[in-house]
Parts: structure tokens; sequence; C-alpha cells
């Protein structure tokens, strides 16, 4: 039985290889933090919080994960007893929200439980797939040249879907334009909820496009809106930040907001999470695919892990780490080859963390 006795936290900066724009931001550089835990009997779990620096995508931030984990979580998992990873979300359940903080201490203890009994993240979370469909999700771009530029990269690459980022003002056009050079590609857009009701003028343009789903149109409380959308259009509705637990989905699903989930580990508080909600929507006849927060490796191989399971049938926004990062954390980095990144068969998350580099990095360390 696996009982944390050491529990540290890493704030680590790596600048991105491409500047990413969204509805809200653009950054040219992330902020995550790294989670390293100890048991007694010296095994290690490594976890990542991907909580983006600014409340703009979730109401988290980094600064507020640091204080959770250092606050609440630490102190909860420190020598707590747990017999299974899947358990240890019940050492915080009374802690609401925090997704993004908590889903990094939970995938750390899946890691070190998984290390230690020698079994792949992937097939402990009852993952099927020895390889996952890759897609890429590209930013808003100066101009639609340089947007066509970025598409053909990746399609080259073998990349199986591109996800475009729209926003007012940057939607129609550049659809239309990668839609005509490109009339066989799988191809879908997200707006990170930059919408309201009265511009849903522009989703019935865009519903011409053949694209595979229009994600997260509206706010996330917007439920109802994304279900009167829906039924006045065929592109398929997909939700991202509208739901953060199994009750939002729920609702989501009664009220028929959408007919596709994005499952993010991060935005579900866990892995434990992420894989109920993959078995809720799938058994409702939605369809799910793993969406990402631009992780490092560890976050990386955990979305590959997750993403193994059966009811992930639409490609990832799991792109290989050279699409993010020229130097990213662990060993082998995550790679992209046709398509499809291979899910690991070593234990735990499958990769080596490089903690020379984490622990030169890290601009804060917070042991306990
Ligand atoms: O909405 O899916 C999103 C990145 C940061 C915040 C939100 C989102 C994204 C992405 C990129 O779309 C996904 C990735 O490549 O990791
Ligand atoms: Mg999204």
């Amino acid at each position: 039985m696996p009982r944390v006795s050491k529990i540290e936290s890493f704030r680590v900066s790596l600048p991105l290889v491409r500047a990413f724009e969204t509805s809200s931001h653009r950054k040219a550089y992330l902020e995550h933090i790294l989670i390293r835990i100890e048991d007694g009997d010296g095994a290690v779990g490594w976890g990542e919080i991907a909580s983006p620096s600014d409340p703009y995508y979730s109401p988290e931030t980094v600064d507020d994960c640091l204080l959770m984990v250092e606050r609440y979580l630490a102190p909860a998992l420190a020598d707590a007893d747990w017999e299974h990873p899947a358990e240890v979300g019940a050492l915080w359940a009374r802690i609401r929200g925090h997704n993004f903080a908590k889903a990094g201490v939970e995938m750390a203890c899946w890691d070190l439980w998984c290390r230690s009994a020698g079994t792949p993240l992937a097939r402990a979370l009852g993952g099927t797939r020895t390889a996952i469909a890759a897609g890429v999700s590209l930013g808003i771009e100066p101009t639609v040249a340089d947007l066509l530029a970025q598409v053909d990269r990746y399609a080259a690459e073998g990349y199986r879907r591109i996800k475009l980022k729209i926003a007012p003002g940057w939607d129609v056009e550049p659809v239309r334009a990668v839609r005509t050079a490109r009339p066989e590609l799988p191809l879908h857009v997200d707006a990170n909820g930059a919408y309201t009701e009265d511009q849903s003028a522009v989703f019935a343009e865009l519903d011409d496009f053949g694209l595979t789903m229009i994600e997260q149109p509206y706010a996330p409380g917007a439920l109802a809106a994304h279900a009167r959308l829906q039924a006045r259009i065929v592109t398929p509705l997909c939700l991202d930040e509208s739901v953060e637990d199994l009750d939002q989905l729920d609702t989501a699903i009664t009220l028929g907001a959408g007919r596709i989930l994005n499952i993010k580990v991060s935005r579900m508080g866990g892995l434990a999470p992420a894989r109920a909600a993959h078995d809720r929507a799938v058994a409702a006849d939605w369809r799910v695919w793993c969406g990402g927060m631009h992780e490092f490796g560890v976050g990386r191989a955990a979305n590959v892990a997750i993403a193994a399971l059966p009811g992930f049938t639409l490609p990832s926004d799991v792109s290989g780490s050279d699409k993010y990062y020229e130097r990213d954390v662990v060993e082998p980095p995550i790679r992209a080859v046709d398509g499809l990144v291979p899910v690991p068969s070593g234990p735990g998350l499958g990769h080596e963390v490089d903690e020379d580099l984490v622990r030169g990095l890290a601009s804060a360390v917070m042991a306990r």
C-alpha cells in the first residue's frame, strides 16, 4: 500500500516553438507545475498541473494551483493510506473546484502506483489501443496565408485532423480558405466560448463547411444555448470548458447541448474522473476525444494513456512534443509518426522525467 512521504512541486517555464493565440489570449511560453512524489520504499511518481498562467480558460491560475497543493492537496495526501490511485480523489472530495491542481497530484499517484506494480498507465486505466490518432490545434495567426502555411506543414507531417481556433472576426474567412485549399481534410473549429447567442448566424455559415465539430461556441455555463444551437445545425457541437464534472456532463447530455465531448485530464480533475466521463459519454452515445493544454511531456504522456481507452474514437489534440517545445522534460519526447503516437509499454507514464533539467529550470520549489 503506497503512503506518500514526500511531495515536491516545481514551477517550470518552457518557451513555445510558436506563439499560440486563442480567442482570449496569446502565449509565447507556458509555465506549468511538475509534481514529484515519493513513498517510504523510494518509489517515485510524477504529475503535471497544466493550468494556464491566467484565468481566461478556467478560473484557475498557476499561482492558485501552487497554493492549493501547499495548503490542501499535499496535506490531504501526505501519509494517507490508499490501495489504488482511483481512490485518491476521495481524499479531496470536499474541496470544490481546482481541478487542474487536483489532476496533477492524482496523476503522480497513478504514476507511482503503476511504476511500483510494473504496469503501463494505459493498461491500469483499461486502455486497449497500441497507438492513438494525433491531431493538431492551430492558433489564430496574423494572416490567412500564415495559417495556410501551418496547415500545410502539419498535414504533410501526417496529422489526422486539424483544429482551428476561431474568434469573432477570425472565423468564416480562415475556415473557408483552409477548406478550399484542402477539401478532404478532417477539420474542426474551437471558439473557446467567445460567442454569444446573438452571434449564432456565424455557426449557420460554418455549418456548410463539412466540419467534424464546432467546439465550445458559447460560454461554459451556457448549456441551454448550446442545446438550442445544436437543434438548428447539422455539425455536431463539442463541449470543452462546459464540462468539469459528471453532473455537468449529465446536464449536457440531458439537454442535448452537444454530441461530442473533449475530455481533458486536467479539466476533469484527474485520470479517474476523466475515465468516468469517457464511460458516461460513451453510454449516452456521445463521441469522445482527448484534448490537451499544451502539456509538457509528463501531462502529455498521461493524455496518451487515457486516449488508449476504447471510446476515444476521434483524433486527439495530443501532438508530438516538437509541435510545442524545443526540449521537453521527458525522455524520450512524445513522438507522432504518420499521425500516430504509440502507447508506451513501460511502467507508469512510460517516459523518464529529466529530473536535473526540471530542478534546474524550476523557479519555485515547494517540498513537504
Ligand atoms: O480549448 O482545447 C482548448 C490549449 C490551451 C487551452 C485550451 C485549449 C488548447 C488547445 C491546444 O486547443 C491543445 C493542445 O495542443 O494541447
Ligand atoms: Mg477547446
